[in-house]
């Protein structure tokens, strides 16, 4: 049995968190994930709103234990959709591509937890200043919007930095993921590429064979010139983008290339031009899974890694 500080913070079974993806984590894959003893979370990217309250709606009807809402900084909608959040009392919100410093007081006020993800050291200590429940470390194996430190190297120096429970994403996979992430001091594990490829999960079924079909070496990261890099599966628009970059194209000609590429993908399954955006575990997704599969892997696998390094002889 695996049960973390993670676990009481959050009220929920298990030490595992879903990634709150852009047109991606809906109110069906947050309450599958939730009903299974995780943690689901909506990724509300750039969606206004409306939509926002339809999918709390939604997965207040399919599940009664807590989910969470990822807020995508950079959207022109975060400030309203935190609004939203806070008059619905949300468990939880995790933040992405920004500082929700500003926000953590009032949140927490009416009882919702803050976990922001971060890609950085500092940035994971100005938050601890600002009073967060806890913080996500997000390695570069991550797929979407990365920093450039690995979670191997990124989550134990950020254990190291700060006062609250850490939590490992970026490169988590399964069972084995999780141990490592627990060895290197995190209380839990975020994992998005795989619940992405869950049956559940009701992104355009071309993009869960996009990541089945994936190679190790099959994801890269495009846009480093605007500042925003993103890991996505190589296809058309990733050789698009390299020759952009090969040319040293002005970050206007970045934009416009990304500008709705990420809904093209998820929503309508466009696998050659759209911004396939997942991480580098998609070489090891092999078959689509429902939730609860995925989770009792993950655990039953830990427990199983654990075990053998005594069992085995590794520790003596
Ligand atoms: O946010 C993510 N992953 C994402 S967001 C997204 S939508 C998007 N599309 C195009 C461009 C940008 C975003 C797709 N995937 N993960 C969490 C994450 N946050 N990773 C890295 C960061 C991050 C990076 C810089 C957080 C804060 C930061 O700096 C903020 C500051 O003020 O220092």
């Amino acid at each position: 049995m695996i049960r973390t500080k993670l676990c009481d913070l959050l009220g929920i079974k298990y030490p595992i968190m879903q990634g709150g993806m852009a047109w991606v984590s809906t109110a069906e894959l947050a309450a599958a994930v939730s009903e299974a003893g995780g943690l689901g979370i909506i990724g509300s990217g750039q969606a206004p709103p409306d939509w926002l309250r339809e999918q709390l709606r939604k997965a207040k009807e399919l599940t009664d234990k807590p989910f969470g809402v990822n807020v995508m900084l950079l959207s022109p909608y975060a400030e309203e959709n935190l609004k939203i959040i806070r008059n619905e009392r949300v468990a939880v919100v995790t933040t992405g591509a920004g500082n929700p410093g500003k926000y953590v007081p009032w949140l927490q006020e009416v009882g919702t937890k803050v976990i922001p993800v971060v890609a950085s050291v500092a940035l994971a200590k100005r938050l601890v200043r600002n009073g967060v429940d806890a913080i996500i470390a997000e390695g570069t194996e991550s797929g979407g919007h990365i920093g450039d430190l690995t979670t191997m190297t990124l989550v134990p120096q950020v254990v190291d930095a700060v006062d609250v429970p850490v939590i490992a994403a970026g490169g988590i996979f399964d069972g084995r993921g999780l141990a490592a992430a627990l060895c290197l001091g995190a209380v839990g594990v975020q994992m998005g590429t795989r619940f992405m490829s869950a049956a559940e999960c009701t992104v355009h079924e071309n993009i869960k064979n996009a990541i089945i079909k994936a190679k190790d070496r099959d994801t890269m990261v495009t846009g480093r010139p605007t500042g925003h890099p993103v890991r996505v599966i190589r296809n058309k628009l990733t050789r698009q983008f390299e020759e952009l970059e090969s040319r040293c194209a002005p970050v206007e000609e970045f934009e416009r290339l990304g500008v709705g590429r990420l809904r093209a993908a998820m929503v309508e399954g466009d696998t050659e031009f759209g911004s396939v955006m997942a991480g580098q575990v998609s070489a090891m997704v092999k078959k689509i899974e429902v939730v609860e599969e995925i989770v009792q892997d993950v655990i039953k696998g830990a427990e199983k890694t654990l075990c053998q390094l005594y069992e085995g002889g590794v520790i003596k």
